[in-house]
């Protein structure tokens, strides 16, 4: 994919975010509207979530024929040669927040090319803030350009937390201890995309969860990198399928992250 293809998808996908975001919103202004369902414990579902997805697949559909989408609500474009560019995306990331009237959620999107991300919009409409970022084009918040922390002790740090129950609590109950432990602070949003999103800006110096989606952090790893973070390899292995544990920071706490948090990064 040359530069120009690259920068011509950013700026579909910061569209089609800020398209699906209103979408998304016209559901959040419309109780009647908002169906929840449960996929497994506390793990939700709405209408809103459907109906962002199947728009933004027609859209990539229409623009971009040839390549393919992983999507949590439809799964995967049947027939995926694994060589076609992949759209990865979350429609609403913070469902839980979204059918609670919680501001704090997101919509998710990436684009993976030979295995790695190379693209990603983190659009929050009800924030006001869109995080995007291309593979050499560095990272942006709302068009500004936007770094990783400075920051190198644990005691000047903040990291995101995750949690389902995908994994077990002990993992997350562990985390927490020990940053607590080392006078690290944490916060747990309750949307991983955002969590990677505020890694990338600098409001947080580290992002983990034991076990995360594709989708969840497809963006936010090209977002974060661009932004002179580091992540894990998250799509080694069945990582693309199955999800993988995450951790993303920032390179002055690099050391104490992965010393802290690391063996709690069960495959
Ligand atoms: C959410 C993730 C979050 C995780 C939640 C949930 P969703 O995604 O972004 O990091 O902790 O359990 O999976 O379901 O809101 O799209």
């Amino acid at each position: 994919m040359t530069p120009a293809e690259l920068d011509a998808r950013l700026h579909f996908a910061v569209t089609a975010a800020r398209r699906a975001g209103d979408l998304a919103l016209s559901y959040a202004r419309d109780p009647a509207r908002m169906a929840v369902e449960s996929k497994g414990v506390q793990d939700l579902v709405t209408a809103a979530d459907k109906a962002v997805e199947a728009a933004l697949r027609s859209e990539v559909a229409t623009a971009y024929p040839r390549d393919a989408m992983l999507g949590e609500e439809e799964g995967i474009t049947p027939g995926w040669d694994g060589r076609a560019p992949l759209w990865i995306v979350d429609p609403i990331d913070g469902t839980a927040n979204f059918a609670r009237r919680i501001p704090v959620w997101c919509v998710s999107i990436g684009l993976v090319l030979d295995g790695e991300p190379v693209l990603g919009v983190i659009h929050a409409p009800a924030l006001g803030e869109t995080h995007a970022a291309a593979r050499g084009r560095g990272a942006t918040l709302n068009g500004a350009p936007i770094r990783v922390s400075t920051a190198t002790a644990p005691e000047a740090s903040r990291v995101g937390l995750g949690f389902s129950y995908r994994r077990e609590r002990q993992l997350h109950l562990a985390a927490i201890d020990r940053l607590l432990a080392r006078h690290c602070e944490y916060s747990r949003l309750g949307s991983g995309a955002l969590g990677l999103a505020h890694v990338a800006d600098g409001r947080f110096e580290g992002y983990f969860e034991p076990h995360i989606n594709a989708w969840d952090v497809a963006a936010g790893i090209a977002i974060v990198r661009e932004a002179g973070g580091f992540t894990n390899a998250f799509f080694e292995g069945e990582g693309l399928v199955r999800g993988n544990p995450i951790l993303a920071g920032a390179p002055g706490v690099r050391g104490f992250l992965e010393s802290t948090l690391a063996d709690l990064m069960l495959p």
